[in-house]
């Protein structure tokens, strides 16, 4: 199920006593969801996006994952900006900030970066989830060596098959438990006709293969959670999707959404 991650944080007390995910948690699920302690140095372009005055401080308001595209540029989903997440437009959001080289979110390193304007796709669509995406320009800039180059259309590494990475901070069990360091999960990007299948179209959002890429593992086990949304898919040394939605996490048949970023480069250039 796709929820607004405000609401998962508020739920995640009860989680004990009243499992969200019963019979969905991942057999094997140790760390996003299956995969391992990535380091930030390696995956520069990889930033959270903060607001400790909406989520708190413990963990330096993380709320969603992003990607370093220009050295003041970072795409986000827009669904991590939408009123349901944020309970007002992004404009109002004082203290809305893109952290960078940060791996280990309750550290120092890295910089904090003031977002100075935010563009929500006016074409997503909230219902199918379709164009999932924004972009963030911020108030200084990062490294050129902080930036992922996009796959534009027809690129290679949106064949099926091809192995990518999905990096975030987001839950790593499927029950509320957030990362406190960036985690990293190996999964497969996968045929659209796959997708379709898994997502003809239920209250969770419909696969649209114009403007959506997926990825998994046909046993489930790695995948994209709550708190990911927003970060990026790899493959190839380009970013080719967000993080965006999907039916529970790491289950079998239903693989992680993603936007695609060649319907990105195409809507915004
Ligand atoms: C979410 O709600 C979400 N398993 C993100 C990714 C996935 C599911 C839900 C993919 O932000």
């Amino acid at each position: 199920m796709r929820r607004p991650f405000v609401r998962v944080l508020a739920l995640a007390a009860a989680a004990a006593a009243i499992p969200l995910v019963s019979s969905a948690t991942p057999a094997a699920a140790d760390v996003v969801i299956g995969g391992y302690p990535a380091e930030i140095s390696k995956s520069p372009w990889t930033v959270a996006l903060s607001s400790r005055d909406l989520f708190g401080g413990t963990r330096a308001g993380q709320f969603c994952g992003g990607v370093v595209v220009g050295r003041s540029t970072v795409l986000t989903a827009a669904h991590c900006l939408s009123e349901a997440v944020l309970g007002a437009p992004p404009e109002r959001i004082r203290d809305l900030k893109v952290i960078a080289g940060r791996g280990d979110l309750l550290s120092t390193a890295g910089q904090e970066i003031p977002v100075r304007s935010v563009w929500v796709n006016p074409d997503y669509d909230s219902y199918t989830n379709a164009g999932d995406f924004a972009v963030l320009t911020l108030a200084s800039s990062l490294p050129e060596s902080s930036v992922i180059p996009m796959a534009a259309a027809g690129d290679p590494a949106y064949q099926p098959g091809t192995e990518a990475v999905v990096y975030g901070w987001g839950d790593i069990t499927g029950a509320g438990d957030y990362a406190r360091s960036l985690h990293a999960a190996r999964v497969t990007v996968m045929a659209d006709a796959v997708c379709e299948e898994a997502y003809p179209g239920n209250t969770d959002g419909t696969y649209k293969s114009a403007s959506m890429v997926c990825a998994g593992e046909r046993a489930g086990g790695r995948d994209a959670c709550q708190g990911d949304s927003g970060g990026p898919l790899v493959a190839q040394g380009k970013v080719i999707g967000l993080v965006s939605w999907g039916t529970g996490c790491g289950l079998a048949g239903s693989p992680g959404v993603y936007t695609r970023v060649s319907y990105i480069v195409r809507t915004v250039s």
